[in-house]
């Protein structure tokens, strides 16, 4: 028996076309309880921003706070990237030795340097994105063939985490070098080619991460400099919801032909670093990296297919804003700003440029973190998943 509003029909007396007709809508009327019942389950989260600005150490923080914590065994998984991040550091600060004229301590030592930097060539990551991003635009397929298997080939001819594997002696002989040694403790000095943190804590740890039971830290997970290649997708479970998590890595000029895949995403996590201030963009020279994530923020802020999703900007990296605005000022980048080089006051006047401009229907939520750092990152973590809870309420509502 169906009941509509004021008449009571029953199947038995109705036409075959009448029977068939309700049975359609009562499959809809089930389909949508079923959709709504998993839009009220899962939520799709769509995490943009250009390549190395933390988007992938931030969902390794989820990991960490809402999933498996990284057992002992997907631990050794980064152990691979460890090692290219120690080998990258290391010949970094060889090409370092060599503009600044220094010699290894012996002709053996001297060899030995010679023999790993052909082995070990640095892997521009930089120059690998840039191609794969290329060859997207002319083709649909997201991470081409070419860069992944030069990606693959790069990281096999590497093949350094066998404990008992002569790299690890090399590097620990290489890192040893006095003349090595004072190259890295001039490092704050180099005017061009600085080491990253990432590399600098890396170098400074080779002695545990080069001993034979070494498990990586979680310290050394959130550090690891790795490029993501190609759309990921990551889900967590956090009470009773399912996040799905898609990060597009950097996939900026070809946003025009994915964008609208995300229509349904709850919300957009746009990250940003705020220690690219004074770094101009790889690609243009010419542009500003931050006013870049600016502009790149108000496009997407306004597409018409995202207008129902809300926005959570995460200004990230505020430790190193907070040690360049020591000699560098903001105005570097926002001439107009006028106002003191105090870290907060500073973080304050990018919020503003960020949020001013925001679609009037959406809120805007913007955080300024530090993804590294683990503790900070769980309360704000929570923070971030209660708004995430209300969005996706008031919107299943509004359905
Ligand atoms: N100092 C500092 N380094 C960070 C921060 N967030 C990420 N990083 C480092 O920046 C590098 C790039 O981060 P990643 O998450 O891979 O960037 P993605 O390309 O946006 O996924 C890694 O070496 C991270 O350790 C931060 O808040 N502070
Ligand atoms: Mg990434």
């Amino acid at each position: 028996m169906l009941r509509n509003k004021n008449k009571t029909f029953s199947l038995t007396t109705m036409s075959k076309g009448g029977r068939s007709a309700i049975a359609r809508s009562r499959s809809i009327d089930q389909q949508l309880d079923e959709e709504r019942g998993r839009r009220e389950r899962e939520v799709q989260l769509l995490i943009l921003g250009p390549p190395g600005v933390g988007k992938s150490t931030f969902l390794k923080q989820v990991r960490l706070h809402h999933g498996d914590q990284f057992p002992p065994e997907e631990r050794r998984k980064y152990h691979d990237q460890i090692m290219q991040n120690v080998a990258t550091g290391l010949v970094q600060l060889m090409e370092h030795m060599e503009r600044m004229g220094l010699k290894f301590d012996s002709p053996d030592t001297e060899r030995l340097s010679d023999d790993f930097r052909k082995k070990h060539p640095r892997v521009s990551f930089v120059a690998l994105i840039k191609k794969f991003k290329e060859a997207d635009d002319e083709a649909e397929e997201i991470c081409p063939a070419t860069t992944k298997a030069e990606l693959t080939k790069r990281l096999s001819s590497l093949d350094v985490y066998q404990p008992e594997s002569p790299i690890v002696d090399h590097m620990h002989t290489l890192w040893a070098d006095p003349s090595m040694q004072y190259c890295f403790s001039r490092r704050l000095k180099f005017d061009t080619d600085k080491l990253t943190q990432s590399s600098e804590y890396f170098l400074q740890h080779i002695g545990r991460i080069c001993s034979a039971d070494y498990v990586a830290s979680i310290q050394d997970i959130m550090y690891i400099c790795w490029p993501t290649l190609g759309i990921q997708e990551h889900t967590f479970r956090v009470d009773q919801l399912l996040y799905r998590m898609v990060d597009v890595a950097g996939q900026r000029s070809m946003r025009k032909k994915w964008i609208h895949f995300f229509e349904e995403a709850v919300a957009v996590l746009f990250f940003v670093s705020l220690a690219s201030y004074d770094e101009p963009l790889e690609e243009d020279t010419s542009v500003n990296s931050l006013q870049d994530s600016l502009q790149a923020f108000n496009e997407v802020s306004h597409s018409h297919f995202l207008n129902k999703t809300e926005f959570i900007l995460f200004l990230n990296k505020k430790d190193l804003l907070a040690q360049k605005l020591k000699t560098t000022p903001l105005s570097t980048c926002f001439p107009s700003y006028s106002g003191n080089q105090n870290p907060d006051s500073c973080i304050r006047y990018i919020k503003e440029q960020f949020t001013q401009n925001k679609p009037s229907q959406k809120q805007m939520y913007a955080h300024a973190c530090c993804a590294i750092d683990v503790p900070f990152m769980k309360d704000l973590l929570s923070t971030v998943v209660d708004r995430i809870v209300d969005i996706n309420l008031r919107r299943t509502k509004a359905m």
